[in-house]
């Protein structure tokens, strides 16, 4: 068993802390940083700070350490909390999940890693093959949904720019018999346009530069990303594209992607980059470049298998059928038709990953099971989500990821903090209720129906006409004026930081956050040419053709309006807090010490908004005014009824409630106990450390006793 810390490196659970006040556990926090300490219990709840560097406490031996440990018996780590989520799956048969959460570049995405490594290890001792490999493949899908979802943004060099929920299935063994991911708006806007110092996804620089010269040829390109408009925008550098390039390849091999598919994959990447040339942009233009924007021999486009005049045709006309019943063709404009290859650059890219995800899925999906036959079949739940970020510019997407962030700590707020106090009261604790922000009425603000703001840009995008985005922030105005959680420069002509007719501010619970308006509509409408879908969909390549069902329609058939943008996304969050509510909830709070990545600094300021936006502090009161630790009479005595001579191997008292007060008696642990209606609490995981290891230190008494009575010795 690992060593459990001194004291030097401070409380390794806050709930210890003498007096909760935000000066001691901001000093607690220091000094585990500073001393190597990057994680804090406060209770079951683990508390993380990115170290910025390699640390050496992870891998085999360490798991071994912390596998099939109670929480308290080792120091706070990642593997704790899973391992504290695996045996309730396990033994109590219930379906949980890992949340984690913080904002950008806190360590998220690093700690879902950790978890899923630490399941995958500690699970099928025996091998199994067909285990194995569904234990493979949730590994490798990291790799791929990294390199193909993440981009280096302002905040964080791999940033997660889509949610990721992954459900592992287990079989009544423990042991993985496979899962699904489901992923959540993915921000494809950056494929064609990133802010200064961003970059586009990965996998752009990764095939660029990592592909063989034989991949490059084969797709048309070059290897320098400055050749191309959506790769030379924003930063380049960074020296492990090319080696991610190999893993990804191989990764996409283990998953079971044949080479066809992975083929596919690329031809769509290198159909995106050479929609545009970064020099040549004018209508006219367009025509001179257009061989090589589909690259067409013998009148078929090499890329994506169509036809070369089809394909032509659809960036510079669009279809339209008259009320008649007829159908013309429409030539764009130049800002038309730079408008449509945008969007049909975003939507290429936005499928592609759709279909990755997809084509994952069916590959860990679980097939055959019986739950008559094998028992009940238990979920471990794991949320990487993008985290709350503010940026120098903030747009639609700024908007619907801090969205997330807001109804994510709504669910902390109503599963541990609410949930906790309601728990005290329904066993009759004495208690003093404990204040905490509760965030609602941001959420509110954003989604409640008629009055919050998605309601108010959907409401503009089906207005007909021409609905500008400021008109729409004039409706917000008119709406939102009064709620103490907006603003705009409207509202507020003083303050210079925002801008008029453009400007709209939300107080978020983890800061204000300005947006500008500017595109909302459009994105939030998300308009394509038909034209494009059915060239897709009338594509011979067999994925891309897959990618694209919705090509099948004439352009005559009277299609329904297709939902938002951000009423799919609000609708798939609703469905996420839905699912993760009804789990046995593990949360991982990840805190990011500094802005610059240092492994050095820890920026008081930084961490103490985090600690307070989070709501830590009162997570500790609530924990600790509270108890620590809480179990059914029942089960309290079964474990510990050894201990005591009054209760083993039976009590003789009125009820399991006397039993367990006079274990607890006899050690003397009355004043750090309460006695709720079915449940015994229990104040510090210290009382529980001593009792597990009375037990731990009689259980081989008791059984050279039990072996001796067996054998009739005595
Ligand atoms: P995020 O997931 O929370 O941000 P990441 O998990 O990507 O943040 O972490 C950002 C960077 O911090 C990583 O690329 C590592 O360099 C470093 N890091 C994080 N955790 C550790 C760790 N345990 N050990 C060493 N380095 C670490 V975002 O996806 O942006 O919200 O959308
Ligand atoms: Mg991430």
């Amino acid at each position: 068993m690992a060593e459990l810390e001194g004291l030097e490196f401070g409380k390794s659970d806050f709930v210890l802390l003498d007096e909760v006040t935000m000066e001691q556990f901001m000093e607690n926090l220091r000094l585990r940083f500073e001393k190597g300490r990057i994680y804090t219990f406060i209770g079951e709840v683990v508390v993380s700070v990115n170290p910025y560097k390699q640390m050496d406490i992870y891998g085999k031996e360490v798991i071994e350490d912390y596998r099939g440990r109670e929480l308290y018996e080792n120091p706070p780590h990642l593997y704790a909390v899973a391992d504290a989520a695996y045996k309730a799956m396990k033994r109590r048969a219930k379906d949980t999940c890992i949340v984690i959460s913080g904002e950008s570049g806190a360590g998220k995405t690093e700690a879902s890693k950790y978890i899923m490594q630490y399941i995958a290890a500690i699970t099928n001792p025996s091998q199994r093959a067909e285990v194995e490999s569904v234990k493979n493949v949730l590994l490798k899908s990291n790799c791929v949904l990294e390199a193909f979802g993440n981009a280096k943004t302002n905040r964080n060099d791999n940033s997660s720019r889509f949610g990721k929920y992954m459900d592992i299935n287990f079989n009544f063994n423990g042991d993985p018999t496979g899962g699904h991911i489901n992923n959540y708006l993915l921000e494809k806007s950056r494929v064609v346009q990133q802010q200064e110092g961003e970059r586009n996804f990965h996998s752009f620089y990764q095939v660029l530069r990592g592909g063989s010269d034989e991949l490059l040829k084969s797709l048309y390109l070059q290897r320098d990303p400055a050749e191309y408009a959506y790769t030379s925008q924003g930063a380049s550098a960074s020296n492990n594209d090319s080696l991610c390039h190999k893993a990804v390849m191989a990764a996409l091999k283990v998953i079971g992607f044949t080479a066809e598919e992975i083929s596919s994959i690329y031809k769509i990447l290198s159909t995106i980059l050479h929609l545009v040339s970064p020099t040549l942009n004018a209508l006219e233009d367009y025509l001179l470049i257009f061989a090589s924007v589909f690259l067409s021999v013998c009148g078929q486009c090499c890329l994506t298998s169509t036809e070369a005049e089809n394909a032509r045709k659809t960036l510079l006309y669009r279809t339209v059928a008259t009320g008649g019943g007829e159908v013309i063709e429409k030539g764009h404009n130049e800002k038309e038709a730079s408008y449509g290859r945008d969007a049909f650059a975003k939507a290429l890219y936005e499928r592609l990953f759709a279909w990755i995800v997809g084509r994952i899925n069916s590959v860990i999906e679980v097939k055959d099971y019986n739950p008559a036959l094998h028992g009940k079949n238990t979920v471990i739940g794991v949320l990487d989500i993008y985290g709350f970020e503010i940026f120098d510019n903030n747009s639609f997407e700024q908007f619907c990821i801090n969205y997330c962030n807001e109804k994510l700590q709504q669910l902390f707020i109503e599963l541990i903090l609410r949930q906790e106090q309601d728990e005290y009261q329904r066993e009759g604790i004495t208690w003093q209720h404990i204040e905490y922000f509760n965030n609602q009425i941001i959420v509110d603000l954003v989604e409640q129906p008629h009055k919050g703001i998605i309601s108010i840009l959907d409401e503009a995008c089906l207005t007909a006409g021409k609905v500008t985005d400021t008109v729409c922030l004039d409706s917000m105005n008119k709406k939102l004026g009064q709620h103490p959680h907006y603003t705009s420069r409207k509202l507020c002509p003083a303050d210079k930081t925002m801008e008029f007719n453009r400007d709209f501010r939300i107080r978020h619970y983890a800061g204000d956050v300005t947006y500008s308006v500017e595109g909302f509509l459009d994105k939030n409408k998300d308009p394509l040419f038909q034209d494009f879908k059915r060239l897709m969909y009338n594509s011979s390549d067999p994925v891309l053709k897959e990618m694209w069902p919705d090509g099948k329609m004439s352009i005559t058939e009277v299609t329904k309006r297709p939902l938002t943008a951000a009423t799919l996304f609000k609708n798939s969050i609703i469905a996420l807090v839905d699912k993760l509510a009804c789990k046995e909830p593990y949360y991982v709070r990840c805190i990011k010490p500094n802005e610059v990545k240092s492994s050095m600094l820890f920026d008081d300021g930084r961490c103490q908004h985090q600690v307070a936006y989070l709501g830590l502090l009162e997570n500790v009161r609530v924990r600790r005014a509270g108890f620590a630790y809480r179990q059914p009479y029942a089960r309290f005595l079964q474990r510990y009824k050894m201990t005591c001579e009054y209760t083993w191997p039976n009590h003789l008292m009125g009820s399991d409630q006397e039993a367990v007060e006079a274990i607890v008696n006899q050690h003397g642990f009355e004043d750090d106990v309460a006695y709720g209606h079915t449940k015994l609490f229990v104040r510090t995981p210290r009382t529980l450390f001593t009792l597990e290891q009375e037990r731990s230190a009689l259980i081989p008494i008791l059984v050279l006793f039990l072996q001796k009575v067996w054998r009739g010795a005595l």
